[in-house]
């Protein structure tokens, strides 16, 4: 059983981490040290401790939609997740897709859940 649950604490790290790293693409400006480094290490804890959502505001560009429950967005940093900016994709409900095109500035709203985001809320800015 060791290993079982081995197995799922790196599969939770994993999938946690996964959103924000397979497509950090190196952006030509880092987001401050100071900013990233304290919301990062929370984020880290907080997958072993399995903390409440927590809610984050974000500015982006749309890069890609998928009309079944996921949106990819070019974001700006977002200090609440530890996260400098980067094209990302998020969980969205499709309902919230009505009106969002690829190439629009939103401002969008997420929930914050073992380092994934997912949109709750989104308007073009
Ligand atoms: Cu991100």
């Amino acid at each position: 059983m060791k290993t079982l649950s081995l197995t799922l604490a790196a599969l939770l790290a994993t999938t946690g981490l996964a959103a924000c790293d397979r497509k950090t693409e190196a952006p030509a400006t880092p987001a401050p040290p100071a900013a990233a480094a304290p919301a990062a290490s929370n984020a880290m804890a907080g997958m072993d401790m399995a903390p409440a959502d927590k809610m984050a505001k974000g500015l982006g560009v749309v890069k890609a939609i998928d009309k079944t429950a996921a949106i990819t967005l070019d974001h700006e940093a977002i200090p609440e997740a530890g996260w400098p900016a980067m094209t990302m994709g998020f969980k969205i409900a499709p309902a919230l897709l009505d009106g969002i095109a690829v190439g629009d500035k939103v401002a969008f709203d997420l929930k914050l859940h073992d380092g994934a985001g997912e949109v709750m809320a989104i308007r073009k800015s």
